[in-house]
Order: C-alpha cells, then sequence, then structure tokens
C-alpha cells in the first residue's frame, strides 16, 4: 500500500470508529434516551452512592466542585484582595442550574464555609448568609497572597454534602512547609491545647481527645455548634475533607483513609470566644 493509500483507509477507519463512537454516546447519554431507558442507569448510580454512604468515615469529600446529584459549587468571587474585609459570594447550583435554596440544619447552621490556604494555614471557619437570590455571602478577610481552598459543608434533601472549589488572592504566596506533627498547639491568649490520639493507623477509627487549658489550669469548654466542639481534617497533598463525629467534650472519631499527614483544626468555645487549635497528625500504615 502507498502512503496515501494507507492514509485513505486510516481516515476511513477513523470516520467509522467516530461514528461509532458518535452512536455509542448517544445511546449513552441520558437526554437522548426515554425516562424507561434512563432509570436503571439513574438507579444503579444511586446504589453506588448509596454503598458509599456505608463505607463510613473513611469517605473523602471535598476534592470536587459538583457531587453525583447534580449540586456545583460555583464562586461568585474567585478573585480576592489581601489584607482587607471583602464579601465572599458563592451558590449551590442544583441539576438544573438553579440555585438550591432549601439547606437542612447541620451542627446548627445551614451552611458551614471552611476556607484554608493550600499549604493549611490560614484557617477560617464561617458562617455564611443565604441572599433572596440564592447566593451565600460572608465577610472575610484573608492577610496573606495564594490559593484558598473553600469547603461549602452542608446538607441538602438529607444528604450531607462537602463541595469544594479556589479562590486567588493575588502576589507573591510565601507558602509554609506544614509543621511536624506535635501533641500540644497554642490557641492563643494563654491557651493550650493537647492532643491524645494514640496511635493511628489508616482506614482504622480512631478517637482523637482534646483538652484545654489557660495559663495551665483546665478549662471546661461551653458546647459549640451543638456539640463539644469542632473538628476539621483536611489530608496534606489533596486538601480531601474528612468527615469525623464528634462524641463527648472534645472528644471525636475520625477514620483516616490513607497513611500520610492531615492538618487537624480544632475549635472551641470559652468565655463566648471560638479559638482555634491546629494540629499535624501522621497516619501510619
Ligand atoms: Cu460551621
Amino acid at each position: 500500500m502507498s502512503v496515501a493509500t494507507r492514509l485513505v483507509a486510516f481516515g476511513a477507519l477513523l470516520a467509522v470508529l467516530f461514528i461509532s463512537a458518535t452512536a455509542a454516546g448517544g445511546a449513552l447519554d441520558p437526554d437522548a434516551r426515554g425516562e424507561e431507558a434512563a432509570e436503571p442507569m439513574a438507579g444503579g448510580a444511586h446504589g453506588g452512592a448509596g454503598d458509599g454512604a456505608h463505607d463510613g468515615a473513611a469517605e473523602v469529600h471535598g476534592l470536587a466542585v459538583a457531587n453525583d446529584a447534580g449540586l456545583q459549587l460555583e464562586v461568585l468571587t474567585p478573585e480576592l484582595r489581601r489584607g482587607r474585609e471583602q464579601r465572599l459570594a458563592f451558590r449551590v447550583l442544583d441539576e438544573r442550574g438553579e440555585p438550591v435554596r432549601d439547606y437542612d440544619v447541620e451542627h446548627e447552621r445551614r451552611m458551614h464555609l471552611i476556607v484554608v490556604r493550600r499549604d493549611l494555614t490560614g484557617f477560617q471557619h464561617l458562617h455564611p448568609v443565604l441572599r433572596a437570590d440564592g447566593a451565600w455571602e460572608t465577610d472575610v478577610e484573608l492577610p496573606d497572597a495564594g490559593s484558598y481552598r473553600v469547603f461549602a459543608d452542608f446538607s441538602h434533601d438529607g444528604e450531607a454534602t462537602t463541595l469544594a472549589s479556589d479562590v486567588r488572592v493575588d502576589g507573591a504566596a510565601d507558602l509554609r512547609a506544614l509543621p511536624e506533627p506535635a501533641t500540644v498547639a497554642d490557641a492563643g491568649d494563654g491557651y493550650e491545647v493537647r492532643l491524645d490520639a494514640g496511635a493511628v493507623r489508616a482506614g482504622e477509627e480512631a478517637e482523637l481527645r482534646f483538652t484545654v487549658t489557660r495559663d495551665g489550669e483546665p478549662v471546661g469548654t461551653e458546647p459549640y455548634l451543638g456539640a463539644g466542639g469542632h473538628l476539621v481534617a483536611l489530608r496534606e497533598g489533596d486538601l480531601a475533607f474528612l468527615h469525623v463525629h464528634p462524641t463527648d467534650g472534645l472528644g471525636f472519631m475520625a477514620t483516616f483513609p490513607s497513611p500520610g499527614r492531615y492538618r487537624l483544626f480544632l475549635q472551641f468555645k470559652h468565655e463566648g470566644v471560638v479559638r482555634t487549635a491546629a494540629f499535624t497528625q501522621a497516619v501510619g500504615r
């Protein structure tokens, strides 16, 4: 075969492949099928999600901007300036592209917004307000430049969901290495938090227990968001967001999905003020 002939033959083959791919795509596209044909696939997808829910706390969240249920996080202010208070706005769109307006109350709020820079510094936990147009907004001040991850943690139709996206803060970012694992963290104003986690292994449920002192004296913390405190755990590298379950006091059950390092942000309330202590947790095999 001459080169030209081969090219023609190859072109014809490509055309055939393209047509069959298009046909297959059409067959798989739910919009191109009748309601009946689409049903088994939708059922299968839901079955998968249901199985995932039974996997327990090892599931990771916060890696995607959209989920299987068709919900999508849209940040309306993807670019912010540093060092000044400004408006951060976002919305959650449903499968039809309409803003979700009906949220379930979880941990006393309908929306929890976690903001943290990509190097796991600058953690903030905010409670935005739902506007009449279906967007959420909150004031935020980001003192340092860099790329920030924003996690919208909420429940809709009885399903807890964490969607995430990024916002940029212009300027030269002074990115920092993750601090070494430690069992004591400074929470400011003389508050110190101690972590007792024992040996934590990937895939095994672990109890994380915190105790708070101020100037060396034990502190009895006040309820915060319907529990003894609030804990956010993020994985180093991809900032996967772990769901943790409060037990009693400042105790939490968490399952770390993989070996490596995680940053724990414990929030507690004392004398009406919410404080944050951050720990690096090493998770073994
Ligand atoms: Cu919250």
